[in-house]
């Protein structure tokens, strides 16, 4: 089963957020000196309201704002600072755009303060089992929320990813996730879900979730993928991560076809232009197939 996105809507504080028969471009605007791709270039503000609005500009759906790395062995950010970086963009790039914005953050005083600066969605890799004040948060603003897969912390999670069955174990911490959510309140509707590509993961695990994406269609929820640049597919090609394109548009183009709702990327223009020939070509092998069998 693949999911049907015009069947789905996103309720992100006030908004609602449709998809039009297509996954969502996320583009990724880090405010962090030490992210594993971009890290440092768009530190102060100027700089992330200008490459957030040319993101809009290359077609993205939806920007995702962080302001501490989750790379491997990333030291945390302590919430002063994480404030300092994070506020002062969200703020300006809400004027600055229309699209919904998404906050990367697993502090519930970070994401108060960027949802009151115009963000609508949480993008939690910890789904809120970081910190316990998050799904009060969310219960409370009626925000977007991102509950995303990870084994271990960003400290620690490379160090011995292991799985009996990654996709039994990640649909079931989905599902417990989701029962969490809405017995403290947040709705089905606030939620996406996401495998965690490159969180506490080999490369055989982030290689079945994605070639099995279509398992967790049935649990209802968008699917967030994050792919872009990631070290998994330089272990494959053998490049660096500036010159990771071409591999990225590849597992762009298999999350699409396999179900992916939204997808977050570095390189908005080049990966929405994969996801639209995935699409009509998708869509042009079911429309075949359906006149096969009539
Ligand atoms: N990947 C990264 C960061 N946040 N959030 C979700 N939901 N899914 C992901 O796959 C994901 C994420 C890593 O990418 P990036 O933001 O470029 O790097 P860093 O964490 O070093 O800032």
């Amino acid at each position: 089963m693949v999911l049907d996105l015009r069947a789905l809507t996103l309720q992100a504080k006030g908004r609602l957020i449709g998809f039009p028969g297509r996954p969502l471009m996320m583009g990724v605007v880090n405010v962090t000196p030490d992210s594993f791709s971009d890290g440092g270039r768009y530190l102060d503000v100027e700089a992330a309201v200008t490459h957030a609005i040319q993101l809009v500009e290359e077609g993205a759906d939806l920007l995702d704002i962080g302001a501490e790395s989750t790379r491997p062995g990333a030291d945390p950010v302590d919430e002063a600072e994480e404030l300092r970086r994070a506020i002062p963009v969200v703020t300006a790039v809400a004027r600055a755009v229309t699209v919904p914005i998404s906050i990367d953050t697993s502090k519930a005083s970070v994401a108060q303060a960027a949802l009151e600066a115009g963000a609508v969605l949480v993008n939690d890799v910890t789904a809120l089992r970081g910190d316990p004040a998050m799904t009060e948060v969310i219960a409370r603003t009626g925000a977007g929320i991102v509950l995303m897969h990870m084994q271990g912390t960003p400290r620690t999670m490379q160090q011995v990813p292991h799985y009996e069955d990654v996709i039994g174990e990640v649909a079931a911490f989905f599902e417990e996730r989701i029962r969490f959510a809405t017995t403290h309140g947040i709705v089905q509707r606030q939620i996406v879900l996401d495998p965690g590509i490159g969180f506490g993961k080999l490369l055989v695990h982030n290689l079945t979730l994605l070639a099995r994406l279509q398992r967790f269609a049935c649990l209802g929820c968008p699917l967030l993928v994050g792919v872009s640049r990631k070290a998994f597919l330089g272990q494959l090609v053998d490049r660096p991560v500036q010159e990771r394109q071409w591999a990225t548009a590849a597992a762009v183009a298999m999350a699409v076809e396999r179900g992916a709702g939204i997808l977050r990327v570095h390189d908005v223009r080049a990966m929405k232009e994969v996801m639209q020939v995935t699409v009509a070509i998708s869509q042009e092998t079911t429309l075949s197939m359906k006149a096969q069998h009539a």
